[in-house]
């Protein structure tokens, strides 16, 4: 299997291309960011998805697929999909006619805004959708239903690597650089991710780079898998990462560590920067962080002597209610000592949900127009209002963010349409979620499985998965590719946006959602975006697939697209100096205290994906992780009397659950670890904190207090 740099690319195989009896038909996977790219095996005579297969020439994969991409087609032939509309009728769910549903959706919408306002129906939505899908649901809120409330679960996700991007960089295109730079790093700093398990196929990537001599740093508080084969392990105490940083930069000021020129000519603020370096000498940091104090210097010094380098972190870093400055404080590594902007050096965030990169840029947030434009930007709103064709005035304000919006459910708004999210599993604070959505008047889910929250819905519309529609995703790198499908849906099932082009018509909002297929709703957003920091106006379907897919920005059709962010040094601020910024070292939001003496963390395992609703249903994946457990140190295990195996509560102000103990050192003494992809009784997410970041509004999920004891079996509630 040849490595990814070394793949022969030269063989493209983008037309589908018949072999033995089957047709390949090329796309990526629907999972992380780094969507790799897949061959769908279909039944020549059947049309029946037989499989799929790594793509050798995409090179971001280059011929390998992680467990979650092999069996991800498995989806698609499921048993267990949904193929016809339920309606909830005396208290449950019943199959009905796509009629009966859409006409009730609809009195429902013209009810309710008929009552309360137009902005008493919201629309919460997700980034696992193509870039088409994340438009089209943006622009069907505010002309199609004329709601400023739209959020999407990117706020759980990418919304402070977003924030803390912006106000340093002024641009927030997830990594500054394609992948293929990672092997020319010299150092590779990589915080609060588990690459391993979450971005697998990255591994071959930070291989490729130890292959030419690299050193690798890990900061994450358990010895991950990613954590074990680095050259210095700083597993810190969660959520004390600013400390860490300014640990990290104290050293590289006092040991002369810094670019200079850089500094001087390509950044401002460098000397507030230094004052609040200066009170954190390894000592302090290493006393906040918990780490050896010449484990930090080591660990600056491999950093600050290196001629490239990378920093990558993820949502161990981010998942905070400081995340954003986090963000930013990890950038200022590379900004003082100059590693950004050419090849092995820069900064990159590891995006979560397939296209966690581009569902962000288009509309979907509260505050966004498409092309990453701002909703309160006079221009902006007047040059979206031309590309739809209606009157400024007709596009709502603002509106609030995921978790503000569910809190507003019952209250300011009453009726709700769930795309591709599963809050009943992912929000902070399960028990207040499920009163949300219960206060709703009416609430309508779009999904393939029936999810938790679904299962509250008053209607659920089956929709298809992501290899029955065409459409463009947006990777971890910026490139945006091509989503190529099959033509056969299940039942009755239906594609997002041809239901959301119905609805739109049935509101009397018809004309402004003409499409005939989702190219020509990527051809709208494509002017939308022009001229916005997200251009993807130069970006065209024969091209993308002429190129492997085009990096944004891409401001014309003659434009080749950019790979590598600031090769010129210029940051996206009018006098083009990146911004350094100091922060403060700050607690928890909720810290340990003799009642809840223990700090709970959150994340994932390689086998699942996110809230569960697709991956339990794969049984190759469910059944290497069939349950939730909780990883404890065996220091703390023999303090609490709990051997491996045994059942533990797990407590927290807001809830608890019951699982067993998974007892070992990966893990920090003063801290557990739950994964969080299972629902209701099982949901580590009844304990965790809602508690936002002021400026992203991701919620503290990757730390709270909590309480453990032993328990029985027995008392582990299901349901
Ligand atoms: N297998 C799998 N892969 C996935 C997903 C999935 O659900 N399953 N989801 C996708 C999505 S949407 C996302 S967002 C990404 C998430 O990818 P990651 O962010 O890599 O995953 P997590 O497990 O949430 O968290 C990463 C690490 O953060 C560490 N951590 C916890 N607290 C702190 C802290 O205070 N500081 C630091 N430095 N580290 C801390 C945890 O110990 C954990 O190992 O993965 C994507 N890929
Ligand atoms: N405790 C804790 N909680 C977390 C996190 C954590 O680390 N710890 N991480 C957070 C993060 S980073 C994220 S990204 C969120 C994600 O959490 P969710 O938003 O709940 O993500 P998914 O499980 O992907 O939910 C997507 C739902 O839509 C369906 N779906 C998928 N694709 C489509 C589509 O194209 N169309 C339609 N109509 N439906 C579709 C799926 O079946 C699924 O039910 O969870 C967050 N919650
Ligand atoms: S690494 Fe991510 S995109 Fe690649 S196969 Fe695995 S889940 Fe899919
Ligand atoms: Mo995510």
């Amino acid at each position: 299997m040849p490595h990814p740099q070394n793949a022969d690319y030269s063989q493209r195989t983008y037309a589908a291309i018949e072999r033995e009896g089957e047709v390949l038909i090329p796309t990526h996977c629907c999972f992380c960011g780094m969507q790799c790219g897949m061959n769908i095996r279909v039944d020549k005579d059947s049309n029946q998805v037989l499989g799929v297969e790594p793509r050798y020439d995409f090179p971001m994969n280059g011929g390998r697929l992680c467990p979650k991409g092999v069996a991800a087609y498995r989806q698609a032939i499921h048993p267990e999909r949904l193929l016809r509309p339920l309606i909830r009728k005396n208290g449950q769910l019943v199959e009905s006619a796509w009629d009966e549903a859409m006409d009730l959706i609809v009195s429902k919408i013209r009810d309710i805004q008929g009552k309360y306002g137009k902005d008493a129906f919201g629309i919460y939505s997700g980034s696992s959708m193509t870039n088409e899908k994340c438009y089209l649901v943006g622009k069907f809120a505010r002309i199609g239903l004329g709601t400023k409330h739209i959020d999407y679960n990117g706020r759980y996700c990418m919304s402070s690597a977003a924030a803390g991007f912006n106000q340093t960089l002024g641009i927030d295109r997830g990594g500054t650089n394609p992948w293929s730079d990672i092997k020319f790093a010299d150092v590779l700093l990589i915080a609060g991710s588990n690459t391993a398990e979450c971005h697998p196929l990255s591994m071959p990537y930070v291989w490729g780079a130890r292959d030419n001599g690299a050193k690798l740093i890990v900061v994450d508080p358990r010895q991950t898998k990613t954590a074990l084969v680095a050259d210095i392990h700083l597993n810190l105490k969660p959520g004390t990462d600013l400390a860490l940083v300014n640990g990290l930069i104290h050293v590289l000021i006092k040991e002369d560590m810094i670019n200079h020129e850089f500094v001087k000519n390509h950044t401002s603020g460098f000397e507030d920067l230094k004052a609040m370096a200066e009170k954190y000498p390894p000592e302090v940091a290493a006393r906040i962080t918990g780490l050896p104090k010449e484990r930090i210097v080591e660990a600056a010094r491999i950093f600050g002597q290196a001629k490239n380098g990378m920093v990558l972190f993820a949502r161990g870093v981010e998942q905070h209610a400081k995340g954003s400055d986090s963000v930013s404080n990890y950038t200022n590594l590379c900004l003082i000592t100059g590693k950004i902007g050419r090849k092995g050096s820069g900064v990159a965030t590891f995006t979560g949900q397939g296209n966690g990169q581009g569902g962000r840029e288009h509309g979907q947030k509260a505050d966004q127009l498409p092309g990453y434009r701002k909703i309160t930007d006079p221009e902006a709103r007047k040059y979206i209002a031309g590309v739809w064709g209606v009157d400024e005035s007709e596009i709502p304000g603002p509106g609030i963010s995921a978790f503000e919006l569910l809190k507003a459910l019952g209250k300011e708004v009453k009726g709700l349409l769930l795309i591709c999210s599963n809050p009943m599993v992912s929000a902070p604070s399960l028990g207040d979620v499920k009163q949300y959505l219960t206060s709703l008047e009416f609430f309508v889910c779009m999904d393939f499985f029936l999810s938790e929250s679904a299962e509250l819905a008053d209607v659920v519309l089956p929709s298809t998965v992501w290899i029955e529609d065409n459409g463009t995703t947006t990777n971890v790198e910026g490139r945006v590719i091509r989503i190529n499908g099959i033509d056969k849906t299940p039942g009755e099932a239906r594609r997002d946006w041809e239901v959301l082009c119905e609805l739109a018509d049935r509101l009397g909002r018809g004309q402004f959602f003409r499409y005939n297929s989702p190219q020509e709703i990527f051809d709208e957003l494509r002017v939308a975006s022009r001229g916005g920091i997200a251009d993807y106006f130069g970006i065209t379907y024969e091209k993308i697939e002429k190129m492997d897919g085009v990096f944004w920005p891409c401001p014309s059709v003659e434009h080749e697209g950019t790979p590598r962010l600031f090769e010129d040094r210029k940051f996206n601020f009018p006098d083009g100096k990146a911004r350094l910024l100091a922060f403060e070292h700050k607690g928890p939001n909720e810290d340990v205290d003799q009642e809840y003496p223990l700090l709970l963390t959150t994340g994932r395992v390689v086998y699942h994906y996110l809230s569960g609703n697709q991956t339990r249903r794969i049984d190759s994946l469910r059944d290497k992780c069939p349950d939730p457990y909780v990883e404890i140190h065996p220091e703390t295990a023999k303090r609490y009397g709990i051997e491996n195996g045994h059942y533990v509560k797990i407590s927290s102000r807001r809830g608890y659950i019951v699982v067993p103990a998974k007892i070992t050192k990966i893990t920090r003494p003063d801290m557990v670890f739950v994964p969080y992809h299972w629902g209701k009784t099982l949901a580590i997410n009844n304990l965790t904190n809602p508690a936002l970041d002021p400026k992203s509004k991701i919620p503290e999920f990757k730390v709270c207090a909590v309480k453990i004891e032993p328990t029985k079996q027995q008392e582990v509630r299901h349901g």
